[in-house]
């Protein structure tokens, strides 16, 4: 590896997708800086970018693999990655003797990386044949289908053109902490005059900065989204010609808004008095253009859907859809138009089985707790911490039912504490990728600039190896394409197709710079097919928002992002984090008086799930029922939080409810 400046990309599941320079002397990573030819981050990182020196020398990454006996003892042992091969290899070729199929083997992976070629692990599995693996996405699926719904597509404007916007409405977002390139654009808007709106019911570091804030009850986004629409629609201020032109469901949605919806009923459910519901109809009635975000935060309940639906529905009735620097945001999904060739990667057929067994990763534990002929045996973890995951109760009992699990992890996390092997992954920078954003549009490159750390591997190099193991012991186990390098993968990415969206005219563009697509989906005039949130069964609304009719002494758990993690990483790096042993909970001065409880005391949060003891932090500014806490940590709050309803293939993180006590008093 030659001294020098690389070009990488930050793989987060995050917002930013940033272009990083990185700068390489002796081999060693000696400094990061932010790519100023990206034109979204703009040649800055966040504080856990800058940190990325510290992530990859950090004594705490797994630098051999490791084998762990017994499984949960902590009694590690180093093995080389040919013993681990053979271990992993053995144990699938015996599963697939044993039940005729590999449908006992099978992965989780989720966000730690979201690299083109890290779609190495599906690819892998695909090469057995039919295989069990999960589908779904618990981040974000209950909005990605309300778009579909809305829009027949995933949609989502161009972040940069916020900065033009007059009006910013952001529905359950906190780009502050979760999104702070962002900020940049919403504050050249604001210097221009742009005024922000933030609703959410929480006083958030980006609410704090907003011109108007509105608390609202968790879940009930739709019944504000509603109300608004009938007080626009009411003073005449809603855009009738593209309603009636270029929408369905415009006759029953209006007809709902003027007779069924009451503005009562919505500031009652919504908790959103009528002052505040005024003022931001009269903003969204009279301001153009607006820039609304229907925001993450918004589909993590059984409302969400809805709500979603709702917030596109008013963007569409204020006549903003269409209109530049105006928009709806979400988040889109422009890695599908890539091959995905890892991903979509042909194995062998099966005589008896047609395709590979599907697990909803949304409920993952519990669901591959009921399969049989055969049962899950091996299980394979990479980009996946399961505290991150619900009902982890399943999660334990699914292990307990596994005979290997394998983990893929740079560091020793929860989930490969409790796995047989580990296999330490490689960071970005010890390894190629292509990154696409599902925020902005941009395009970019990762180099391997330094090289592995210890026996670091990339998952791709992994899956190739251990796909020669697998066809050593038995051939033609496996079908994956071991002697394909990462940049022959990267290229096929790079269709002509693909090329010209991007204004690329060879490969070797894109290690000069980011590129943004150039054929973006634009809302235009002549685009005709939005669909309104059906108010169909509408007609007496239920009560959305539990809280207050059933006594204060529930609350709703709201468990948002940290600014210095992504979700469980980082956790161990103390330029960001100091490692805590107790969680802090923060409640109201409500449920603190009521529970006769004081700042700084260890309490205890409890449900039917489990117990998390944490230290009080009294917000005055939290609404009565509502606990909020982070991710992750030592003793993850996961483990309070259940999927309601089991029909739903969502994943609504905030909709668990939890109690509260002193913690002393369940020692008395
Ligand atoms: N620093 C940092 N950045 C991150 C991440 C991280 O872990 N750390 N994670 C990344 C990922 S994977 C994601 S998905 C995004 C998430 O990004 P965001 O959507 O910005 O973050 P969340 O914290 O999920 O939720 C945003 C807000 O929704 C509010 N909220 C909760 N329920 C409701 C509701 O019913 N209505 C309304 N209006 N608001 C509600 C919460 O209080 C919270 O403030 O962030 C990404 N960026
Ligand atoms: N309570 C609560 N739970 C939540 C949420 C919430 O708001 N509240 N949010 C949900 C959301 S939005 C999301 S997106 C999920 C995130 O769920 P996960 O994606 O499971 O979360 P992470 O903690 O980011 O774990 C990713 C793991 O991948 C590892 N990793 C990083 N790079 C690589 C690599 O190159 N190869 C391999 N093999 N591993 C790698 C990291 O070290 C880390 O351990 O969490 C969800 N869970
Ligand atoms: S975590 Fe997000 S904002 Fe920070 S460097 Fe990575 S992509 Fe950029
Ligand atoms: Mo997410």
């Amino acid at each position: 590896m030659k001294d020098g400046i690389y070009r990488n990309t930050c793989p987060r599941n995050c917002y930013g997708t940033c272009g990083i320079l990185s700068h390489v002397k002796n081999g060693k990573l000696i400094k990061v800086t932010g790519d100023p030819e990206h034109g979204y981050s703009k040649g800055s990182l966040c504080a856990k970018g800058y940190a990325f020196t510290q992530y990859v020398y950090s004594p705490n990454r797994i630098k051999y693999p490791m084998l762990q006996s017994p499984r949960g003892s902590g009694k590690w042992k180093r093995i080389s990655w040919d013993e681990a091969y053979t271990i992993i290899a053995s144990k699938m070729i015996d599963l697939n003797q044993r039940y005729g199929s590999n449908l006992a083997s099978g992965y989780n992976k989720f966000s730690g990386n979201l690299g083109l070629l890290h779609y190495a692990t599906e690819g892998m599995f695909n090469s057995i044949g039919p295989h069990t693996k999960p589908i779904g996405n618990p981040c974000a699926l209950t909005g990605k289908l309300a778009m579909n719904r809305s829009f027949g597509e995933s949609f989502s404007s161009v972040p940069e053109d916020m900065a033009g916007s007059k009006l910013i409405v952001l529905w359950g977002a906190n780009p502050t902490v979760t999104n702070v390139h962002q900020m940049k654009f919403i504050n050249e808007a604001r210097s221009k005059g742009a005024k922000l709106v933030v609703i959410d019911p929480i006083f958030t570091q980006t609410a704090k900065k907003a011109d108007l804030y509105i608390q609202i009850h968790p879940g009930t986004d739709r019944l504000l989204a509603l109300g608004i629409a009938k007080l626009v629609i009411e003073k005449q201020q809603h855009s009738l010609e593209f309603l009636e032109e270029q929408t369905t469901g415009w006759p029953e949605y209006k007809e709902y808004l003027e007779n069924q919806l009451t503005i009562d009923e919505v500031c009652k459910q919504t908790g959103v008095v009528v002052e505040a519901l005024k003022e931001l109809s009269e903003l969204y009635g009279t301001i153009k253009p607006v820039a609304t975000w229907a925001g993450l935060g918004v589909q993590r309940n059984s409302h969400g859907s809805e709500s979603i639906s709702a917030i596109n529905s008013l963007a569409a009735v204020t006549g903003n859809l269409f209109l530049p620097n105006g928009g709806l945001y979400f988040m889109h999904f422009d890695v599908d138009d890539f091959p995905c060739a890892l991903l979509n990667h042909k194995g062998p057929e099966h005589p008896m089985i047609p395709g590979p067994r599907e697990v909803d990763i949304s409920d993952f534990a519990s669901s591959a707790l009921q399969l049989s002929e055969p049962p899950l045996r091996l299980l394979w973890i990479a980009s996946r911490n399961i505290t991150q995951d619900h009902n982890l109760k399943a999660w334990v009992e699914l292990f307990q039912k596994l005979e290997l699990i394998v983990t893929v992890d740079l560091y020793m996390t929860k989930t490969a504490e409790r796995s047989d092997i580990v296999l330490p992954a490689a960071t970005h920078f010890e390894e190629e990728d292509l990154n696409v954003g599902y925020w902005h549009y941009w395009l970019s490159i990762n180099q391997k600039a330094i090289p592995p750390y210890y026996e670091a591997k990339s998952d791709l190099q992994i899956a190739r190896e251990l796909t020669r193991k697998l066809n050593e012991l038995s051939p033609e186990f496996s079908n994956f394409p071991a002697d394909k390098e990462p940049i022959d993968w990267i290229k096929e990415e790079l269709t002509s197709e693909i090329m010209a969206s991007y204004g690329l005219t060879s490969y070797e563009d894109i290690l000069k710079r980011p590129y943004k697509k150039n054929t973006l989906k634009a809302i235009s005039e002549d685009w005709k097919n939005f669909r309104l949130l059906s108010t169909e069964g509408k007609k007496s609304e239920v009560s959305l928002y539990q809280g207050d009719s059933s006594g204060v002494d529930e609350y709703k758990l709201i468990t948002p992002q940290s600014l210095l993690k992504i979700h469980s990483q980082y956790e161990t790096l103390n330029w960001l984090n100091s490692t805590q042993d107790e969680s802090c909970i923060e409640l109201s001065t409500e449920a603190a008086q009521l529970n006769d409880i004081n700042d700084q005391e260890k309490i205890e949060v409890y449900n039917d799930q489990g117990q998390i003891v944490g230290v009080a932090k009294i917000n005055p500014h939290l609404p009565k029922n509502i606990i909020l806490t982070h991710q992750a940590g030592n003793n993850p709050i996961n483990q309070l939080i259940i999927q309601q309803n089991e029909e739903d293939v969502s994943t609504y993180f905030y909709d668990s409810i939890v109690y509260i006590k002193k913690w002393r008093e369940s020692h008395v």
